[in-house]
């Protein structure tokens, strides 16, 4: 019973040196990636994986639970604090879950709701057709402005009105720039419609303040706590003004849709909101926009098309099409050079999203390793050599060496 995972298993163990590896020796550049502390690893490692306690602090089905409650009341305090809110569900297994209880809570299936267009960063959840949400219910697309490639929050409106959604949700996956959750709740407002803010992206901004609040807007959030966040692995939802509604998720999330919740990953999101309330994670959070506009700024210094022309957040979208090179082929070389980074689709992008005219890249991960301005200039640059030359294999080593001496002086574990 007592033996380590190196005793036990070798293969499994060998592969987590190698992972753990790969993520010291390599740039993280993946927006929705994090490190997360040791601290919450630990939790999300102790024997709190044992227990079963469908139900609630305080009405659970099943004995032994006194621990349990007390860990998931702080953890529920805590994302309360964070995000001013009356009501936080702390148990939802991942962000698509969180999306589909919420929306269990507030629609009949087959109603109508409106979230972004898939393609121009949306999400799979807010109504693609080979998803639940495409499938049970009826979703309508709004899209970003051609010429800007910014929310029209006019055209948002027009379309709202004509089509009387039921859920307007809010917020995305590749969307550069910060949201506008005021004008959003205006037309939520005038069409009688929910508003339902994914903050799974931003969160950690918001919780940190380098981004407004949403709660004063937003009917419900739902957000990873993985991503900006810094957390581990899993998701909540979060009923900002009304407790009724809250009770209504509750039932949503279990017995609506989870069995047992995961407590020790509930563990481990309290002890991420514990960190995510020290005064540092301010200071990280307005690291994370410093560090993604000094990328943004050097990458279009050298010559890349950003789309939006910048960013507001952590994440760029940068738009390839001139640059001879599609986003599938970019993500295999940068790989090649030790540069993690996602294709994406770009607005109205003419490839499909397996081969996509853009990547997506952000600076969570570098800024958590303690990174700042000066290096989001060589990681530019590294950007720049790597997209010049893709078939160049003595410049990807060459890169790859310098990005493993960068890595070595901002360790992570
Ligand atoms: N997979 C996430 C992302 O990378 O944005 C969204 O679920």
């Amino acid at each position: 019973m007592s033996k380590s995972l190196s005793e036990v298993d070798r293969e499994v163990y060998g592969y987590i040196q190698n992972e753990i590896g790969r993520q010291r020796d390599t740039l993280g550049l993946i927006a929705s990636e994090n490190y997360t502390s040791k601290a919450v690893m630990e939790a999300v490692g102790s024997p709190l994986t044992n227990k079963y306690s469908e139900g609630y602090p305080g009405k659970r089905y099943y004995a032994g639970n006194e621990y349990i409650d007390k860990i998931e009341m702080l953890a529920i305090e805590r994302a309360k604090k964070l995000f001013g809110t009356v009501h936080a569900n702390v148990q939802c297994h991942a962000g698509a879950i969180a999306n589909f209880s919420v929306l269990f809570s507030l629609m009949e299936f087959g109603e109508k709701f409106m979230g972004l267009e898939l393609s121009q960063g949306g999400h799979l959840t807010h109504g693609s057709p080979v998803n639940f949400s495409g499938k049970l219910y009826k979703p309508v697309a709004y899209a970003v402005d051609k010429e800007t490639e910014m929310l029209d929050y006019d055209e948002v409106k027009k379309r709202a009105l004509e089509e009387k959604p039921k859920v307007i949700i809010a917020g995305y996956t590749a969307y550069p720039r910060q949201i506008n959750f005021k004008s959003f709740r205006e037309i939520a407002d005038e069409c009688g419609a929910y508003l339902l803010a994914d903050i799974s992206h931003f969160a950690g901004l918001v919780a940190g303040g380098a981004l407004p609040p949403v709660s004063p807007y937003a009917d419900v959030i739902t957000t990873t706590t993985h991503k900006t966040l810094r957390g581990p692995r899993g998701a909540m939802a979060l009923a900002c003004r009304d407790e009724e509604l809250g009770k209504k998720v509750d039932k949503a999330v279990f017995p609506g849709t989870q069995g047992g919740p995961l407590d020790h990953v509930i563990a481990g999101k309290a002890v991420a909101f514990h960190e995510a309330l020290q005064p540092e994670f301010k200071e990280y959070a307005e690291q994370i926009i410093k560090n993604a506009k000094a990328l943004a700024d050097e990458l279009m210094a050298l010559g890349f098309r950003l789309v939006s022309g910048g960013t507001d957040t952590h994440l760029i979208l940068i738009n390839l099409t001139d640059k001879g090179i599609t986003g599938k082929e970019a993500q295999i070389v940068c790989e090649e050079a030790g540069i993690i980074l996602n294709r994406n689709t770009i607005p109205y992008d003419t490839k499909s999203p397996f081969i996509t005219s853009g990547i997506r890249i952000g600076t969570p991960c570098l800024t958590t390793r303690g990174m700042k301005e000066s290096e989001m200039k060589e990681v530019a640059g590294f950007i720049k050599r790597v997209i010049d030359n893709p078939q160049d294999a003595e410049v990807k080593k060459k890169v790859r060496e310098e990005i493993k001496e960068l890595c070595s002086n901002f360790p992570v574990y």
